[in-house]
């Protein structure tokens, strides 16, 4: 049986890959797809999920926007890793899947309360805005969800601050809620991310896969290793949220340790940090854990796996 996910994403490069990833997986259904502002605006971030969508041929899957500001601050996004279209690089086709009418809050409600409880796991690429708002509105998908399984947080470095990273910095009070709430939660942040580096050997064989998404994601890396290169000094990118999707599929890719996690809100160089509590043993009721090591080779496996069964989807 496939597991069923919600991705809640700011498309975003890897955010883009990540949904590549999740619908060319066979071990993973895709029950809703919802955006969120961060690496772009609402509409911009919202547009690239429904062209990405027409890249990889999705069809019968609800996609809902989301909330277009963090819940406390104002609005910061990341054009100088992402470009102006949050997605730069690629031609982007004119998406052909038309928006759920829902808001992306009550799409996830929805779905949740629409399955069995331990039915869906949440894999959340963006700002946490949504899952806190959904949270919030009906606490009961707390107990229902499966799992949370995020990108976002580091336990040791940042990199939109010195010690906090850009999805959890950029809306930290929503980050607060979702990471207090006693949900089974993991967080793949920039110490496991940092890993995931798409090298010249990553692209040949993405290269070579020689479909139209494979030569996306091509471009998609492309456009990536220059702004990683110029912003913040990476041999190679590193292609973070599709880290989430691949923990979901096999969690033998990424090595955990639990540990109590909460976010900084009041420090003048650590907001938005995430704090890990490495002291042993963690208490028994932890429901908490970080990730820590990358087994690149079976990661990037998966990345070219799903390419080659997505193949050449018609156009429509
Ligand atoms: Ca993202």
């Amino acid at each position: 049986m496939p597991t069923k996910i919600i991705l809640d994403c700011d498309p975003g490069h890897d955010d883009a890959i990540a949904l590549l990833l999740a619908h060319g997986n066979p071990q993973i259904e895709l029950v809703a797809v919802t955006t969120v502002m961060g690496n772009q605006t609402l509409a911009k971030v919202t547009r690239n999920a429904l062209s990405v969508a027409r890249v990889a041929g999705i069809t019968g899957v609800p996609f809902a926007a989301g909330c277009e500001r963090p819940l406390v601050r104002q609005i910061e996004t990341a054009p100088t890793i992402h470009g102006e279209s949050g997605l730069d690089g690629p031609v982007l086709p004119e998406p052909s899947l038309e928006l759920d009418h829902r808001h992306a809050v009550d799409l996830i409600i929805d779905t949740i309360m629409a399955h069995e409880p331990g039915e869906i796991t949440l894999v959340p690429t963006g700002a946490l805005t949504n899952i806190a708002l959904a949270v919030r509105k009906e606490p009961r998908i707390v107990e229902r969800v499966k799992q949370v399984v995020l990108m976002g947080g580091g336990y040791h470095v940042g990199n939109w601050s010195a010690t906090a990273e850009f999805n959890i910095v950029i809306d930290p009070e929503a980050a607060h809620i979702v990471f207090n709430e006693k949900w089974p939660l993991t967080m793949i942040g920039l110490d496991l991310t940092h890993q995931a580096l798409a090298t010249p050997d990553v692209a040949r064989r993405i290269a070579a896969v020689g479909t139209a998404p494979a030569r996306f994601v091509g471009e998609l890396l492309a456009f990536f290793a220059e702004t990683y290169k110029d912003a913040q000094g990476f041999d190679y990118p590193p292609v973070h949220d599709p880290c989430a999707v691949a923990f979901v599929i096999d969690p033998s890719v990424i090595t955990v340790r639990k540990a109590p996690l909460d976010v900084e809100l009041a420090g003048t160089l650590t907001l938005g940090m995430t704090v890990a509590d490495f002291r042993a043993p963690a208490p028994a009721d932890c429901t908490t854990q970080v990730a820590v090591d990358l087994d690149h080779e079976k990661f990037w496996a998966l990345i070219v796996d799903a390419l080659e069964r997505i193949g050449d989807p018609p156009q429509h």
